[in-house]
């Protein structure tokens, strides 16, 4: 037949039609008649991922001829979102496989809902990592990117008649995954529990107490008109044994299964918390598992074969960039690996390991640093803790070398007290520590890590976080990248992003602005159109789409934005605002608590009741509606980031270690209102300060009150705080219960940990601001252009491109077209 080897740039539309009815009868056992859209989903995603296979060989191939460092990427969480549509996006002949799937009477848009999105991560860190392995490929950077692949992904969120969050279990492989590989070939053996021992020639021995195997499934990472395609490997653990035969053969199936359970338990669900450290052992097992299955697959990869490499190459061969502390246990590892396993002296496996490892730092709460306790690691990992306390001792003679006093050099101490702080070994053991954005490197550097950037200046740099415009822009809004492709006049700008600069002359021009604006008005016609098929909601398209999308947490300040709605919908209702002349809003929020995180879930709960009662209020005329985004997810945020008129940024400054999101809609022409925290700050600078609704206290403001905050002094003096409150605790949002939000209504009066009642009088003035201007739609839409126009250097190819420059010094590829 003619279809032996197909290129796929040369593909025909004709040879994919083939091509997908071969894939329904050989991959699903149907005919195109038979075919639903599930049948249709598997095989389109197969034929795609057939057009990309020579170039995952390749850049494999490529990536380990070894002329060029390759980056390990290091990460517990990837946040993948859907892979059909940006596969297809990345497949080289989009178009053709459109018009394909259309030929052979299907709607592309009904075959890729079938897709359930691999949860693999809490938030802004797992889906950072899923923008950088697509930048990785898009700058056709030799890259792997590591980590879990967990069978339960972020819990599924519902809401109960209460409006309380449930939490039900996320099975995204129930229908299997046309996406993942499974790799046999590559499998490694992790151990783990046990002793240590002297060998007679004097060297430690671990003797772990079991054995997992790793099992790698492998995914591509399609790199945008790169030519290019990465690799994403996912560890999934398995019994050494698939059963006892032993005690099988003596019919005890039970007992014989046993052990399999438990070597599987490892990798079966992903950890709902982020932010608050909960020192679970399993955890624990979960980051050695997949530390050590990836350092010893980087090994073999680039040396294969080799009983006695020379590791001393390795940092040459691979830079491993460990995202947070999450795989700092990899140290530990390699230093294991270097000295019992190859025979290297201490100092020679130490500078390997250093030059190895870099680590970047995602936060500023002191409770989402990870301190084990030694007990627990030396039990699961004796070797391991042995090898921590060693470089405890060396890094505190290396910070006495460099002149640290005593004081400090107990504060910076590795392991003390029974506790091992992940953080600090992995700023002791790596070349570079990195936040991910302007300012929280700055408080890094003055805070939270500042006895080490005082020893090591040099050590600490910058990277600001970025995101894929691939996703967020050309997918989540093709209308708007149609626009912005007609008006640059090419698509360069997709990894150019910088180009978008080229925008900001048409900010004055009244053609350019009406179809900037068409372009929001039918994705808010879009959006409400999905909220009503999927969650049964009208909202109206002609109000303000102000959004809060973001994990629920206090330091974030979800209950800010209730007060204001609340005090809003006080004022509209004693007619103190009047309601005729009210700028119609529709406030949408999306949020998961952790499911052990109280006031997270009471927030959540009230939330939903504020929606319940201002909703169902006839005396509104529907001017102001809430809507609760059930399940917020990567695919719900495509869905709710190009509909959005204004956004919420507004955590407490010093706390948001950068954000993501505010990147998102500052590419897709929202207009943000925000504190000055995180990536805010420098989102503001470029789109401008009279494009960016600025409020609240400022870093160094927050320090003066600290301390002696009284938060019921701005209840008692403000009276539309102190109406916002008491109509929740008189039971307005609880059927007349006082009792139900008791413990939020105390919370905020007498602690207010975030200071959101400090920052309540500036918020409600900046929200009157931004009414006003909303009223000029076409000054309102000018903002949204100088966002979108000023917003390229939020690519997440630009932080890969500083990565490049500052941390990892390694380059490119040849980009194969
Ligand atoms: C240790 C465990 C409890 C834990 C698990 C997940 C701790 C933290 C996390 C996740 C943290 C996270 O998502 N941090 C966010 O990282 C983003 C990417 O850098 C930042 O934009 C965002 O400000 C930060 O909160």
């Amino acid at each position: 037949s003619q279809k032996e080897h197909i290129v796929s740039d040369e593909i025909t539309r004709e040879q994919l039609k083939d091509e997908i009815i071969a894939a329904l009868r050989h991959s699903r056992g149907v005919s195109l008649a038979e075919a639903n859209n599930e049948d249709m989903y598997v095989a389109v995603s197969t034929v795609v991922r057939n057009l990309l296979a020579d170039k995952w060989i390749e850049t494999r191939e490529d990536t380990l001829k070894g002329n060029t460092k390759a980056v390990g990427y290091l990460s517990a969480e990837y946040l993948l979102g859907t892979q059909l549509p940006n596969a297809i996006l990345n497949s080289g002949v989009p178009q053709k496989v459109e018009a394909a799937v259309k030929e052979l009477g299907f709607d592309l848009n009904a075959v890729e809902d079938v897709e359930v999105e691999p949860g693999l991560g809490n938030g802004g860190l797992g889906r950072l990592a899923a923008c950088f392995i697509d930048s990785l490929a898009t700058k056709a950077v030799p890259a792997i990117g590591y980590g879990i692949r967990y069978t339960y992904g972020i819990f599924r969120q519902e809401f109960d008649k209460d409006g309380n969050q449930v939490e039900r279990p996320d099975y995204w492989l129930y229908k299997g995954s046309p996406w993942e590989q499974a790799n046999y070939r590559r499998e490694q053996r992790v151990g783990m529990g046990g002793v240590v021992v002297t060998t007679k020639d004097g060297k430690r021995e671990w003797k772990p107490a079991w054995q997992f195997r790793a099992i790698p499934y492998d995914y591509m990472v399609p790199g945008y008109e790169s030519g290019r395609v990465g690799t994403l490997r996912l560890w999934s653990a398995k019994a050494v044994d698939e059963f006892d035969l032993l005690t099988f053969n003596r019919s005890q199936y039970e007992d014989a299964v046993k052990g399999q359970t438990w070597a599987e338990s490892i990798t079966k669900v992903l950890y709902p918390e982020d932010s608050t450290y909960v020192g679970k052992q399993l955890r624990l097992e979960q980051q050695y598992f997949f530390s050590a299955a990836s350092l010893a697959d980087a090994i073999s990869l680039f040396y294969p074969g080799e009983e006695h490499p020379d590791m001393t190459t390795f940092p040459d061969k691979i830079t491993f960039q460990l995202n947070d502390t999450h795989p700092v246990i990899a140290i530990a590892e390699l230093m294991r690996l270097l000295i019992d396993k190859y025979g290297y002296d201490w100092d020679t496996a130490f500078s390997i390991t250093q030059r190895t490892f870099n680590y970047t730092c995602h936060t500023l709460l002191p409770e989402a640093l990870e301190v084990w306790d030694a007990k627990l690691m030396g039990e699961l990992l004796p070797r391991h803790l042995e090898i921590i306390e060693q470089i405890s001792d060396w890094a505190a003679h290396d910070q006495a070398k460099h002149g640290a006093s005593p004081e400090a050099i107990e504060r910076m101490r590795i392991y003390s007290n029974g506790r091992v702080r992940m953080a600090y070994l992995a700023t002791m053991a790596g070349s570079h520590v990195n936040g991910v954005a302007e300012l929280h490197s700055q408080l890094l550097k003055d805070i939270t890590l500042k006895d080490f950037a005082d020893l090591y200046p040099s050590k600490f740099t910058n990277v600001t976080n970025g995101v894929t415009p691939r996703r967020f822009m050309r997918l989540a809004n093709p209308r708007l990248s149609e626009l912005v492709t007609k008006t640059l006049g090419s698509e360069e700008w997709l990894n150019d992003l910088e180009q978008l600069k080229g925008l900001e002359k048409y900010a004055d021009d009244p053609q350019f602005l009406k179809k900037f604006a068409e372009v929001k008005h039918q994705n808010k016609v879009d959006f409400a159109d999905w909220l009503k098929r999927t969650q049964g909601v009208e909202i109206d398209p002609n109000s303000m789409f102000d959004t809060m999308i973001k994990r629920l947490h206090e330091y974030k300040r979800q209950s800010m934005k209730l007060l204001q709605v609340i005090a809003l919908y006080n004022q509209l209702k004693s007619g103190q605002r009047d309601i005729n002349t009210f700028q119609a809003r529709t406030v949408i929020f999306g949020a998961k608590a952790a499911p052990g995180y109280a006031m997270a879930k009471l927030t959540i709960r009230l939330i939903n009741n504020v929606a319940r009662v201002v909703n169902n209020d006839p005396a509104l005329q529907g001017k102001l509606r809430v809507v609760f985004i059930e399940n917020y997810n990567v695919t719900s945020a495509q869905r709710i980031i190009p509909a959005t008129d204004l956004d919420e940024q507004i955590s407490l400054a010093g706390k948001e270690a950068s954000g993501t999101s505010n990147m998102k809609f500052a590419i897709n022409g929202a207009v943000t209102v925000g504190t000055l925290d995180g990536a805010n700050v420098e989102i503001r600078e470029r789109v401008g300060a009279e494009n960016f609704f600025l409020f609240g206290m400022k870093v160094e403001d927050v320090e003066k009150l600290d301390g002696n905050y009284n938060p019921r002094s701005y209840y008692e003096s403000d009276p539309d705080l102190k109406g916002a409150i008491d109509a929740i605790a008189s039971g307005m949002f609880s059927y007349g219960d006082p009792n139900t939000y008791k413990e939020f209504t105390e919370n905020l009066i007498n602690k207010d940990p975030f200071m959101a009642l400090a920052d309540f009088r500036e918020y409600m003035d900046i929200q009157d601001k931004i009414e006003a201007a909303y009223q000029d739609k076409q000054a309102w839409t000018r903002m949204g252009v100088l966002n979108t126009a000023n917003s390229g250097f939020f690519t997440s190819d630009r932080s890969i491109q500083d990565y490049l420059d500052r941390v990892w010094m390694t380059g490119s590829l040849p980009q194969h077209k």
